[in-house]
């Protein structure tokens, strides 16, 4: 008799309860749905390990790894959805009850954390030898708890009541040392399922444990809590993720979990080449290591140190192999996320590698010397200067290739941010404009809009290739577009009734839902957003029978703990929300909602509902962004600026299908030589009373004083930087013409829709699939590998 998955599941769910099927919790169902997954690949997983062992092979190292559910996900690339859905229905209870227990695995601050985990499901559905190695954080992003306005955080103990998806690897464990100390290194391996394929990929975490599992010596003497409070110090290393998206700081512990993850994934890496290959000298034919970032960027002295000080080469062999192994991607332009170590950080923590650096720093000094630069050049340059360790460089130096994340990005990085570089080593740099997964943020996250796509283009090749919605373009009748509107219809009420029951907040699906969801930062302009807000709302209050679309404006958003404005910002979104939601005057015409603790899966939830895409930072500070790509896919229209990837959206719908708006990036340094915020504020109509409102008692901080100095920084110098520095004031009136053009646009609801069925269709370009054939083609130089 063979097993049905509804036998297997209700096996694993005893298993996870010790307990009936009936007295098992919907928390237990999920775990044994899960360990079914897990049951059912295991073997493909296998063979696909074994498939990818000898060839060429590339290795993703990144300090974030924004998963998000898996549940889901695995069940609609293995087509077991159906089994899931009967196996739910024998326990009683709906599969998506059981899919609501899932902890988010929020391993990740936001773009980039989950830039990774897309292109980890597009290298498994292309059958791509790619691995993922980063870091099992205990505790993931913080989660975020709003108190009379204000954001708190809690921690975000995840994998608390047990996580299915993680296989700890006793056997592979690795030693990382410290000056100061040696920890285990275990891995944790998460499947990657991919879409119509029997391949299975691999996400490697890792996670720190004391050596021992007791100092016993220590713990039979007097000194019981210092043997405890050691164990404790090791763990500490994998204890929690930082929150910082966009400030360097400078912490020890952190430079420790850099260190920690590349130790261990090179290490075994070196390992496995050696083991199939003979000898290190091979190692850049068969592995690539792409950087996300700096934060891995540690492994470039690593590297050099494993295979001179374990392996016996001599510096110019190493470095040959270490010039040719890794990549290095770039997603930042702000100078203050720019990672700068102090010198004594390292030579603290690790004097060998400290010694190495200064070896690299010493050379690539010379280098350019013979090169003909000049000194100041150089010491800028230099990978060691004025006391610090700079990343970056290390990276520009070592890599043979560096990559921004979006065309206008690439060009800013070219020209400014790493200028020098590109004037010595113009062929390493290169473009790969970001792309998202349409497996969860179309398929998955819309299952209605996918049923609309697979009926329309006759089959579901969409799913793994989206190009194919391009075929359809000039396909929409009425009759489909009637249908696309009912889709989003359907869908605006189904993020009601979630948001009801999450906040406890109506909200009209009839109106316009207008939507902003990113982390948190002034150069993203959320206030920007709440402006406007307020003055659509003054201007209703002015005259009651002004003739406006109903809205609904929708945030979400984190702050780092530490970045005071961006929680003043989160404090008076709430307090705008509070003064436009309880004004009966308003009432049924405008609304404003905070989705508390955005995350992942309330994402799903959000795009499928949105008509509006917010894509408003001030131009040439947004590397890519990847929403922007994910609202378009789900058929919400662009409201942005000409940043990051907006300008390659605008290029792929044309201007008719998208709402552009403000000062372009080579504009900006022109016009800001003669801005005078202050001149804006009493020119722009409608500004000043907007302005006001921050600090006349319209809106309350509760005396703490930060709407003051949200206001004084709009309109003042604090002597580093500008009044003003984001241009909020200085694209007000741009912002606020698109935004009402677009909202009276939407009225004519059949060319609306037109506008999103064209944005929808062209969206192909901007599949994660997309992006890793580009990186495995022109970067990688590795091939599809069916099992
Ligand atoms: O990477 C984002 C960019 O802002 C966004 O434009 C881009 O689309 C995305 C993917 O390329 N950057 C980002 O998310 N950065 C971080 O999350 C981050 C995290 C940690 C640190 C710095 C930045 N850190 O220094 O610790």
């Amino acid at each position: 008799m063979t097993e049905t998955f509804t036998d297997i599941a209700a096996a694993h769910t005893r298993a996870a309860s010790g307990r009936s099927i009936a007295a098992s919790t919907r928390m237990e169902m999920w775990q044994g749905l899960s360990a079914s997954v897990v049951d059912r690949i295991a073997e493909r997983w296998q063979a696909t390990h074994e498939a990818y062992r000898a060839g060429r092979r590339q290795h993703y190292f990144s300090a974030e790894f924004l998963m998000g559910r898996a549940l889901l996900n695995n069940l609609l690339n293995l087509g077991l959805l159906d089994d899931a859905e009967a196996a739910a229905a024998s326990f009683g209870v709906e599969l998506s009850d059981i899919l609501e227990q899932e902890p988010d695995a929020a391993l990740g601050n936001g773009g980039l954390g989950r830039l990774a985990a897309c292109f980890l499901d597009s290298c498994a559905t292309q059958d791509l030898p790619v691995v993922g190695y980063g870091i099992l954080y205990r505790y993931g992003l913080f989660k975020q708890l709003f108190e009379a306005g204000y954001q708190k955080e809690a921690p975000d103990a995840w994998m608390e009541e047990g996580y299915p998806f993680v296989i700890r690897h006793e056997e592979d464990q690795r030693f990382v040392t410290y000056a100061d100390m040696t920890v285990r290194a275990i891995p944790y391996d998460m499947p990657i399922t991919g879409y119509g394929t029997d391949n299975v990929g691999t996400l490697r975490l890792w996670r720190a444990e004391p050596m021992e599992e007791f100092d016993y010596d220590a713990f039979n003497s007097q000194r019981f809590t210092d043997a405890i409070v050691e164990r404790e110090r090791t763990s500490d290393i994998s204890r929690v993720l930082y929150p910082n998206d966009s400030t360097f700081e400078g912490k020890v512990l952190r430079v420790r979990q850099q260190y920690f993850f590349v130790s261990a994934s090179l290490q075994q890496m070196v390992d496995n080449h050696i083991e199939v290959h003979g000898d290190v000298t091979s190692f850049a034919d068969y592995n690539c290591i792409q950087l996300n970032d700096t934060h891995p960027v540690l492994a470039i002295p690593e590297l050099m140190r494993l295979l001179m000080d374990e392996h016996g080469l001599g510096w110019e062999d190493a470095w040959d192999i270490v010039s040719e192994t890794f990549a290095y991607t770039n997603h930042t332009v702000l100078a203050e996320a720019l990672e700068q170590w102090e010198v004594s950080i390292f030579d603290r923590l690790f004097p060998r590698l400290t010694e190495i650096v200064y070896e690299i720093d010493r050379r690539f000094r010379q280098d350019m010397s013979e090169r003909g630069l000049d000194g100041a050049r150089i010491d800028y340059m230099a990978p060691v200067s004025g006391g610090k360790v700079h990343m970056a460089w290390i990276a520009c130096y070592a890599a043979f290739s560096i990559n921004g994340v979006a065309a206008l990005h690439t060009e800013i990085i070219k020209r400014e941010t790493l200028k020098d570089w590109h004037d010595v080593w113009p062929e390493r740099f290169n473009n790969k404009t970001n792309g998202v997964t349409p497996r969860r943020w179309l398929n998955q996250c819309n299952p209605r809009l996918a049923r609309l796509l697979t009926e329309v283009t006759g089959s579901d090749d969409w799913v793994r290739d989206l190009d194919v919605l391009a075929t359809v373009a000039d396909a929409a009748d009425d009759d489909v577009l009637a249908q696309l509107m009912e889709v989003k219809h359907a869908n605006k009420v189904e993020f009601a009734r979630w948001i009801k029951d999450r906040q406890g907040i109506t909200i009209d699906p009839e109106a316009i839902f207008d939507v902003q969801i990113k982390r948190l930062h002034e150069y993203k302009r959320q206030l920007l957003n709440i402006m406007y807000v307020l003055d659509l709302y003054f201007r209703i209050k002015d005259d009651p029978t002004l003739d406006v679309p109903k809205r609904v404006f929708i945030f979400g958003a984190k702050a780092a703990p530490g970045y005071v404005r961006a929680k003043a910002i989160i404090k008076l979104i709430n307090e705008v929300a509070r003064l436009v939601n309880d004004d009966a005057d308003v009432a049924g015409r405008l609304c404003v909602v905070f989705v508390e603790n955005y995350n992942v899966s309330p994402a799903e939830k959000i795009i499928p509902a949105a008509d509006v895409s917010e894509q408003i930072s001030m131009a040439g500070k947004e590397a890519s962004g990847t929403s922007n790509m994910k609202f378009m896919m789900n058929g919400a229209l662009t409201l942005g600026t000409l940043d990051g990837a907006n300008v390659e959206i605008l290029d792929a719908v044309g201007e008719d299908n998208a709402y552009i708006f403000g000062a372009t990036e080579d504009e900006l340094p022109d016009l800001r030589r003669t801005y005078d915020p202050k001149q804006a504020t009493e020119q722009v109509p409608g500004l000043k009373r907007v302005m006001d409102a921050f600090v006349d008692g319209t809106l309350s901080d509760d005396g703490s004083g930060m709407f003051h100095d949200l206001h004084w920084s709009l309109l003042n110098s604090n002597g580093y930087e500008p009044a003003d520095v984001y241009y909020l004031l200085g694209d007000f009136a741009a912002y606020r013409e698109a935004r009402d053009r677009m909202a009276a646009d939407y009225a004519d609801q059949k060319s609306w829709a037109r506008k999103c069925w064209n944005n929808i269709t062209a969206s192909g370009r901007f599949s994660s699939d997309r992006t890793i054939r580009d990186y495995a083609n022109e970067v990688w130089k590795i091939a599809p590998t069916a099992i």
